[in-house]
């Protein structure tokens, strides 16, 4: 039988995963109605992941690689999801990430690369946070995760709100995986340690508009408030509301989250690795993860890096 921590370690990787996939369809649409919703849930065909995915199964075999030593190497990653985006291209790359990831693998070191998009101002997509759960199940401590972030976000994310949005998820993240299923989840407490550990006063007042969203706002109002596009500071806080609305039902955080509309796949993979971090793979609709392309591999790298977690 599974040990808890196992079940989490699964939860939070194939709740990545599933929650990109069942996203995937909708990605960009403003917003996601009922019966599409019930459409894209008992479908029968393969659930395929995209980038989101894709690349946060490349840091966390970046993290299972370092056996002795739980870091991030800043160069080696750059390559390793450089190579990533060149073998399967079509996962669905942001315009951003492949400029960087092209100029990377032709030589430009990664800090180059990274400032340079967007005209200098490096990208403040959500590409960095939607890859970095796996290091809440390496780090020793939330600080420890928000340092892990950062820098596995710098090597793509030069924009002070690509790299923010890294560290709140990796941290946000880390409590999830790390709080006790069997007692309800304390919302306000979990909003006030992430907002202990932000530097910023603009993301502080991000998780404050989180907070006056709790229980009441329905799926389109969370987007209209926050914003549900594919940068850092919309699509973030609107995962982490998600989780927050359902933090003991995965099903229920995805379907909140697609509702939403916007960057679909990536806010509900976010916001699934939260739940499922906390519930354990078991609360996860087993149809989906049947439905899921590489379940198996994704579970046993999962289990990999759980060797790594603390003993409790
Ligand atoms: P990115 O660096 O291309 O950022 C994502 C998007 O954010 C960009 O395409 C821009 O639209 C916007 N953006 C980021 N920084 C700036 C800036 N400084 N100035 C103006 N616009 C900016 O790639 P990423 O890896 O951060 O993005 C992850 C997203 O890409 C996820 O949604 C993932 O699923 C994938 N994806 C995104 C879209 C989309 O942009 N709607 C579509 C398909 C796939
Ligand atoms: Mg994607
Ligand atoms: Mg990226
Ligand atoms: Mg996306």
């Amino acid at each position: 039988c599974m040990s808890d921590s196992l079940r989490k370690a699964r939860g939070l990787l194939l709740g990545v995963a599933v929650g990109d996939a069942l996203g995937a369809a909708f990605e960009g649409h403003r917003s996601v109605d009922g019966d599409d919703l019930v459409r894209q849930e008992r479908a029968t065909t393969r659930l395929r992941y995209t980038d989101d995915t894709a690349l946060t199964l490349v840091l966390a075999r970046h993290l299972a690689a370092r056996s002795n030593l739980v870091s991030v190497d800043e160069d080696a990653l750059a390559t390793e999801l450089a190579r990533e985006w060149h073998r399967e291209p079509w996962r669905g790359y942001g315009a951003g990430s492949r400029e960087i990831f092209e100029r990377i693998l032709t030589g430009t070191p990664w800090r180059q690369a990274s400032e340079d998009c967007f005209g200098g101002q490096g990208s403040y997509g959500n590409g960095a946070a939607m890859r970095v759960a796996p290091i809440a199940l390496v780090a020793t401590g939330p600080s420890h995760a928000i340092e892990l972030a950062r820098r596995s976000a710098v090597v793509t994310h030069a924009h002070h709100h690509g790299r923010h949005g890294a560290m709140l998820q990796a941290c946000a993240a880390f409590l999830a995986l790390n709080s006790d299923p069997g007692t309800p989840l304390d919302r306000q407490a979990f909003l006030d340690h992430l907002a202990r550990t932000v530097e910023r006063t603009d993301w502080r007042t991000r998780l404050n508009t989180v907070r006056t969203l709790l229980d009441s706002a329905s799926p389109a109002v969370a987007a209209s408030h926050l914003g549900n596009d594919a940068a850092a500071f919309t699509s973030v806080p609107l995962a982490l509301l998600a989780f927050l609305q359902y933090p003991d039902q995965p099903a229920e955080t995805i379907r909140y989250a697609l509702r939403a509309g916007g960057d679909t796949d990536t806010i509900a993979s976010m916001a699934a690795a939260l739940t499922t971090a906390r519930t354990g793979i078991q609360a996860l609709p087993s149809a989906w993860l049947e439905r899921l392309e590489q379940a198996t591999e994704i579970g046993e790298l999962a289990d990999t890096l759980a060797e790594r977690m603390s003993p409790s």
